[in-house]
């Protein structure tokens, strides 16, 4: 496969500074070797352009921490992207999670302007579906979700131009932290939400089996990969950690059946804080599952 590693090096949409390095610790834990191992063909784009935090606007807007820089950062990736060789398999690095909406958007787009119907596999402790006005904080990496359903802000739910990603596309897996009213929006839209407690009940192998089944009809799918979804335990290097996640093999067996299904065409790897880590473990642990998805094998 040809691979197009790009990275949004932007911690603006966290709350605590770091994230913005988790681009070059992915590169420091080889990720591009990892890959090119596999046999793929592997090019580093190299990085979006992404405003620092000292010199930004930070003037909260709205209920919105940092709005203007995170929707630059994001029209650029959304253009990087939209604008690859169609067949391509992106694989982007945050940064925090707002970057999504410019990945998500841009994978959408290419090769079709009006965007393609997106699967969207969200892994995460958080559903990231609050909208200014539901966050409790403000830092626009826990909305991504909601604006690129429509919701929120319409600089930001208009990155897609028209295209939105439907509500029933979208599966998340991992979940186990969600904000009162966030949960409310959740049930409103109808999102399909693996918690951890659906983890343990059902397995990944069946919360897979039904993930792949329900995005039957989707052309292209994304996968969205949190490292905080995965116990803190495995990855520490992670803003906001949340006990109870993923296990190291959970998260392995996700990324080896999504690879065995075929029908994963990019992804994103966010939220790996250097500062906050242990030795890189993180971005050790995160290249790992990205290898898992893109065809690594035990035998
Ligand atoms: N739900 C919280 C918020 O909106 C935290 C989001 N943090 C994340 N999301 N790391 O993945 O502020
Ligand atoms: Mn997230
Ligand atoms: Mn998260
Ligand atoms: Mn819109």
């Amino acid at each position: 496969m040809n691979l197009s590693i790009l990275g949004i090096p932007m911690d603006l949409g966290a709350g605590r500074r770091g994230v913005d390095m988790g681009p070059s610790a992915l590169r420091n834990a080889h990720l591009t070797r990892a890959l090119r191992d596999l046999g793929h063909s592997v090019t580093d784009l190299g990085d979006v352009r992404v405003a620092l935090p000292e010199t930004a606007d930070k003037h909260s807007e709205g209920g919105m921490v940092f709005l203007d820089p995170i929707l630059d950062a994001c029209q650029g990736t959304r253009d990087r992207l939209a604008a690859l060789p169609e067949g391509t398999f992106p694989l982007t690095i945050g940064g925090d999670h707002s970057v999504s909406m410019g990945t998500v958007t841009g994978n959408a787009l290419r090769g079709n302007p009006a965007g393609a119907r997106m699967g969207l596999i969200w892994v995460d402790a958080h559903t990231d579906y609050n909208t200014p006005g539901s966050s409790p904080s403000g830092n626009i990496h826990g909305m991504p979700v909601a604006h690129l359903t429509g919701l929120g802000d319409p600089r930001l739910s208009g990155l897609g131009g028209g295209w939105h990603m439907r509500p029933e596309d979208i599966v998340m897996i991992g979940i186990r932290s969600v904000d009162p009213h966030e949960r409310e929006l959740l049930r409103e839209a109808g999102i399909k939400a693996y918690t951890m407690k659906d983890v343990d009940q059902l397995g990944i192998t069946r919360i897979h089996e039904e993930t792949i089944e329900r995005l039957s009809g989707t052309e292209r799918l994304h996968v969205s990969f949190d490292a905080d979804a995965l116990d803190p335990g495995v990855c520490p290097g992670v803003g906001t950690p949340v006990p109870g996640g993923l296990t190291y093999r959970e998260g392995h067996l996700l990324m080896e059946l999504l690879s065995e299904s075929g029908r994963v065409t990019s992804m994103d790897i966010v939220e790996v804080n250097p500062i906050l880590d242990t030795r890189n473990q993180t971005a050790e642990v995160m290249v790992g599952m990205a290898a898992s998805l893109l065809g690594q094998r035990i035998l």
